[in-house]
């Protein structure tokens, strides 16, 4: 039996992975990790422990003591935060990925998932479903680190035959915890605000197309990829992924086939150029064709289970 650790575990992805892992492997095989101090109720069902990422020795000892089998490394600064915070976000977004990828070139750690993201694309890339192999050239410096992080991948699988995965997730739509500081938040908190105030304003324009994704797609992508046969895997960067792609003010008029009140207004914020470079939909024909893939939440079916299921 595999033992696993999500390191990053508190965060929007990490709180339902590591549950969606727990129903798979068993609650003591996926222990939780994160910079909190204490675990969230939640994730109680299992392990978790208190992790820095940064502290590389901490993080070596304890994968290798308890030998740990497969990491799903997490721990991240997104988009909005991390054009705040340059510097720190390229030190957190690159030294944890070195630390979990020399941990497998080692032998001690059979498998990792590590996540892209669409941010890699950039204001040269064709914005209409995105191929996977296509001009990258992208502007942010979220975006820089995971376009730096995938070609690390791919050089520790050609150069030592690390078994690394990845996905370039759209922005993701949940509702069992709070996204944490990217360009597609607007996406998750128009849902408690529609649901609360009856009103929204928006830090995108109303025309501004993004791919997206609900998290229970995000999750069984992530988890097929990780248990697809090894000879499947042909790209070893990260494979686009699509789930559905809206604007604003088409997000706005799903919500509104269920609350006829509901208004959106626009203010528009620095998060406007973020949005603006990266892609309006995704291709994602080779993760379909190689492993498998195929989404099942459009927009309507997402919007039914954020209403039904955020809490206010
Ligand atoms: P999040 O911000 O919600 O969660 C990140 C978690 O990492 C938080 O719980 C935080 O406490 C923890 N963390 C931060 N610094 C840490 C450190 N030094 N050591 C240990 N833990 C630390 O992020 P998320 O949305 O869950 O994203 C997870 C990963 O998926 C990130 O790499 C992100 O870039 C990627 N991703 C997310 C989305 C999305 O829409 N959520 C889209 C594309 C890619
Ligand atoms: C963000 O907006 O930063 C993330 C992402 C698409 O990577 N949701």
């Amino acid at each position: 039996m595999s033992k696993i650790i999500v390191i990053g575990s508190c965060g929007q992805i990490g709180t339902e992975l590591v549950l969606a892992l727990r129903s798979i492997y068993g609650n003591e095989a996926v222990f939780a990790a994160d910079l909190k101090d204490e675990c969230p109720t939640i994730l109680a069902n299992g392990p978790y422990l208190k992790m820095d990422i940064l502290d590389r020795e901490a993080v070596r000892s304890f994968i290798i003591e308890e030998k740990i089998d497969e990491v799903y490394l997490l721990a991240a600064l997104l988009s909005a935060t991390a054009e705040k915070n340059p510097d720190f976000a390229w030190k957190l977004n690159m030294e944890g990925l070195f630390t979990i990828l020399d941990l497998a070139k080692e032998g001690h750690v059979k498998k990792v998932f590590w996540p892209s993201s669409i941010a890699v694309f950039g204001p040269t890339t064709p914005t209409d479903l995105t191929p996977q192999h296509t001009v990258m050239e992208p502007s942010t410096v979220y975006g820089i680190s995971k376009q730096a992080g995938e070609r690390w991948c791919e050089y520790y699988f050609n150069k030592f035959g690390v078994d690394v995965r990845s996905i370039r997730y759209p922005g993701l739509i949940s509702y069992k915890s709070l996204p944490g500081g990217g360009t597609t938040d607007y996406a998750v908190d128009i849902f408690y605000k529609a649901k609360s105030h009856g009103n929204f304003t928006c830090f995108l324009k109303e025309d501004t197309a993004l791919p997206m994704m609900f998290m229970d797609d995000a999750i069984r992508a992530t988890i097929e990829l990780m248990q697809a046969p090894v000879e499947k895997i042909k790209i070893r960067s990260a494979y686009n992924l699509a789930g559905c792609s809206f604007t604003p003010a088409a997000l706005a008029t799903s919500i509104k086939k269920h609350l006829p009140d509901f208004s959106i207004s626009y203010e528009p914020d620095f998060r406007q150029a973020i949005a603006d470079s990266w892609p309006n939909s995704i291709d994602d024909s080779y993760a379909q064709n190689e492993w498998g893939w195929k989404a099942l939440f459009d927009t309507d079916a997402m919007v039914n289970e954020m209403l039904e299921h955020v809490k206010v």
